[in-house]
């Protein structure tokens, strides 16, 4: 039996956006691991005929015509979050009036699984982890059973490791193009769950994988896929997945022994954390492995903002977290969110200080989005407080652009004023790390170059020529910051 599987992720980006977006620009990069997830387990079974089509790799809707009906499928299985809602329900439309089985899955679809099976384009709604589903599901077709509507599933898998790397499925497409321009990054879920109930996104973590107790793959397993992706793909950075990777020491412990113990040399590390799962001995741990990088979700300087968002984190902590990040000579990276209901000019004060204290390398602002499947979501749409006119308003990217989100209640002309000194903060981020940069280049020049001999070179006509080409040779170190 012949399976297509279709990343349909194109809102804001675009038909043939994959790539080509700008560096840094992770929507038009990052590989659907869940959907790969899902097409290595099926090609592990040896009979099924699984492909693969990435909407961002297209020109529109003719080509996917054509390549589903040339792809001659007999089942077509879609993917996407929500601002990708209304192009996901386009693959099933298509698919369907083509006479094909049709699944879809993820976290929209498990979210809102209503909203999927009210288009009649879908035979099959997956709530929650696929790798099982997408198997009983194929069983059914394969015994010509029909299949419910909505398919709620609670076997989850139990042991990580038994699962096979989503990258021994990438179609050729991937390892072509997909993380050039990026410095070749690839991502690794680490495990699944999170000890979170952030309001913004809890509990579409429980709804997942319906079960609180998170699972943890071997740190042997994970060096492997580490590996696998060294080897196979040039990998030399890879990305955590994880929403908190910090969170549990008993397994960074390990992790680190493993990895130190068995001289096994894997990429550079970036991942994620939060304030309340992060101290001195976990820093310590993660620059023995090679860690680079730390994103945290700090979100507000407001302790106030920060009990609404149910960060569990306070000020104080954030701040310590930073300090410690830093003291290790980590990028420190701030994820911060803004246009949040009852948010005031003082909480917006209080988070502009908290970011000129902390001195991140880098910022990332967000207009809160309640994206089904979070408390937020599920507080206001009863309320009729979500206003959209399609499901793309929902991506932060566009609200972040507009200045403006998409609940009722909040001040978006405040929003907007302060994203101008927020968007200068950034600059000045982003010049921080061009001097970083710089001199971390002079450091290395200096380390070569005695200056008094220099001096002495430069009366001479041929050492000057040697001279010169130094000096062409520091052009090349004030590059990035000319950039
Ligand atoms: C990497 C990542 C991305 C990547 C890749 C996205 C992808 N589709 O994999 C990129 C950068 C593209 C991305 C973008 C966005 N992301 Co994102 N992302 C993640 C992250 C960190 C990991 C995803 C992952 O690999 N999970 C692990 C795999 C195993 O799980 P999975 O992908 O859900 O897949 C499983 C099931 O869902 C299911 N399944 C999935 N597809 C299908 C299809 C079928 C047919 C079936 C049967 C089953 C099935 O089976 C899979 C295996 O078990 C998650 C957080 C998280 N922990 O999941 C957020 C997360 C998925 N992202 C989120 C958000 C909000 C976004 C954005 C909307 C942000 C924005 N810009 O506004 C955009 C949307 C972009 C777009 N244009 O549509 C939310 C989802 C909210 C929602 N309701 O959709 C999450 C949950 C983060 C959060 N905690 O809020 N993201
Ligand atoms: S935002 Fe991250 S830390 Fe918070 S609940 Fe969601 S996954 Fe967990």
């Amino acid at each position: 039996m012949k399976i297509t599987l279709v990343y349909a992720g194109v809102a804001r980006v675009g038909w043939d956006s994959f790539n080509k977006f700008g560096v840094g620009d992770d929507d038009c990069w990052a590989i659907p691991t869940g959907l790969m997830y899902l097409k290595a387990v099926l090609q592990q079974q040896g009979k099924y005929d699984v492909d693969m089509i990435d909407l961002r790799m297209l020109s529109g809707e003719e080509e996917l015509r054509e390549k589903l009906r040339r792809g001659g499928s007999d089942v077509v299985g879609v993917s996407f979050l929500t601002p990708s809602r209304d192009f996901g329900v386009l693959v099933g439309r298509i698919a369907k009036e083509m006479g094909k089985t049709t699944l879809v899955g993820g976290v929209h679809a498990s979210a809102l699984p209503e909203d999927l099976a009210s288009t009649g384009y879908f035979d099959a709604v997956v709530v929650g982890e696929g790798e099982n589903a997408i198997l009983e599901i194929m069983g059914l077709i394969e015994k010509g059973e029909k299949l419910p509507t909505i398919y709620h599933t609670d076997n989850f898998i139990e042991d990580l490791d038994q699962l096979p790397f989503p990258a021994t499925a990438y179609p050729p497409i991937y390892d072509t193009h997909a993380f050039d321009e990026n410095g070749r990054m690839a991502g690794i879920v680490g495990s699944r769950g999170c000890p979170g109930r952030c309001k913004y996104c809890w509990p579409s973590q429980f709804i997942m994988y319906g079960t609180k107790k998170i699972r943890l793959r071997s740190p042997e397993n994970v060096v492997a896929e580490m590996m696998f992706f060294k080897h196979n793909y040039d990998i030399r950075r890879i990305i955590f997945y994880d929403d908190t990777f910090t969170w549990n020491k008993a397994w960074l412990r390990k992790f680190r022994d493993y990895v130190i113990g068995s001289h096994i040399p894997i990429p550079s590390l970036a991942v994620n954390a939060r304030a309340n799962c992060f101290d001195e001995e976990i820093a310590g741990l993660l620059k023995e492995i090679g860690c680079i990088g730390l994103w945290f979700g700090f979100e507000s300087g407001s302790p106030r903002i920060l009990q609404i968002l149910k960060k569990q984190c306070t000020l104080e902590q954030n701040i310590k977290a930073a300090k410690i990040c830093k003291e290790y000579g980590f990028d420190l990276n701030a994820n911060m969110l803004v246009g949040i209901p009852s948010e005031t000019e003082e909480d917006y004060i209080l988070s502009y200080k908290f970011l000129e204290q902390i001195e991140p390398l880098n910022v990332r602002y967000n207009v809160l989005s309640p994206y089904p499947g979070s408390t937020f979501y599920e507080e206001l749409a009863p309320m009729g407080l979500i206003e959209y006119s399609s499901f793309e308003d929902f991506d932060m990217g566009v609200t972040y652009k507009k200045g403006k989100g998409i609940i009722k209640n909040v001040d978006y002309e405040l929003v907007k004023k302060w994203i101008k000194p927020f968007r200068s903060f950034m600059v000045e981020a982003h010049l921080q790390r061009r001097v970083q940069e710089l001199e971390h280049r002079v450091n290395i020049f200096n380390s070569f170059v005695d200056w008094k001999w220099v001096e002495r070179i430069d009366r001479k006509p041929r050492l000057k020529k040697l001279l010169q080409n130094m000096l062409q040779w520091s052009k090349w170190m004030v590059k990035p910051i000319l950039r």
